[in-house]
């Protein structure tokens, strides 16, 4: 077993900052969050943007000087969400690719998400992965329910390898409408997981720590942070990303998995040297 891949999810589209006062939504304060997690021990950053009224957005100028931001201020590996918020148009989450990061999100299905529906047809999906490979965007293939580990074999099996020619899957679990966050489910996503692939887990709200234990004894990376849970234990809010990130470390030292640095994760991923 390797060390462990540790990604930071610092915002996300949910929470509103009025709720969540310490959400990282202008850029200082996400180059801040990031700087932060990175010396707590995270490798890769999953990103969503903010607007100037905090909302989600995907405007592609603001997108761009995310990207730039951070890859001037820290060494993660960058990777936009293409996942965007439920309201979000195809269009404007193809456009994300146009920032050019290292890596981005892809969605393998549909799936009820909370009161809401997270759309992702087959066709947008073909659509994603092919434009991420012409691009040379290393995907993570984001799963939030057994079935689309199917569509993950249908995707690679019809269309290729993706850039990099290395498979990486994030397990979302505990969504209200996708898979439960426990260990059984865990380790049936793992028997439908393509060969060779690797994959980190996070866990929503109150399933963080048993998914992420459960991730770090089947082999797996992790992935924390407020856009998944924004309670830090029962009754504690989370100070901030940077908590998440080294209580994540801590566990996987534990676990004599300590985790990986920028340097040893691109060649793990497929995630070119310098971008
Ligand atoms: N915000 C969710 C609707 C992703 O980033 O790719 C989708 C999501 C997945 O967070
Ligand atoms: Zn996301």
């Amino acid at each position: 077993m390797t060390g462990t891949l540790i990604t930071v999810a610092p915002t996300g589209a949910e929470h509103a900052k009025p709720d969540v006062p310490n959400l990282p939504v202008t850029l200082e304060e996400l180059v801040a969050e990031a700087k932060a997690c990175e010396a707590a021990g995270a490798a890769m950053i999953h990103v969503h943007i903010r607007g100037a009224d905090a909302k989600p957005t995907l405007d592609l100028r603001r997108l761009e000087e995310t990207v730039a931001a951070l890859r001037a201020e820290t060494n993660l590996v960058v990777q936009l969400s293409t996942g965007g918020a439920v309201t979000d148009p195809e269009a404007d989450r193809l456009r994300v690719l146009d920032a050019m990061p290292d890596s981005a999100s892809c969605t393998m299905g549909t799936v009820n998400f909370g009161d809401d529906v997270f759309m992702n047809r087959w066709e947008f999906i073909v659509e994603l992965h092919g434009r991420m490979r012409e691009r040379r965007i290393v995907p993570e293939y984001e799963i939030f329910d057994l079935g689309q580990l199917a569509t993950l074999h249908r995707l690679l099996d019809q269309h290729g390898l993706p850039a990099g020619e290395h498979v990486h899957v994030d397990l979302v679990m505990g969504v209200p409408g996708g898979m439960p966050g426990d260990p059984e489910t865990l380790v049936a996503a793992l028997r439908a997981i393509p060969a060779g692939a690797t994959f980190s887990a996070t866990g929503i709200g109150r399933t963080s720590l048993p998914v992420m234990l459960a991730s770090l004894s089947a082999g797996g990376h992790l992935r924390v942070g407020m856009e998944d849970t924004v309670s830090f234990a029962r009754g504690q809010r989370v100070r901030d990303n940077a908590q998440l990130v080294a209580r994540a470390a801590e566990f996987a030292s534990l676990a004599q998995r300590p985790p990986l640095s920028v340097d040893e994760v691109r060649p793990l991923l497929g995630v070119a040297q310098s971008n």
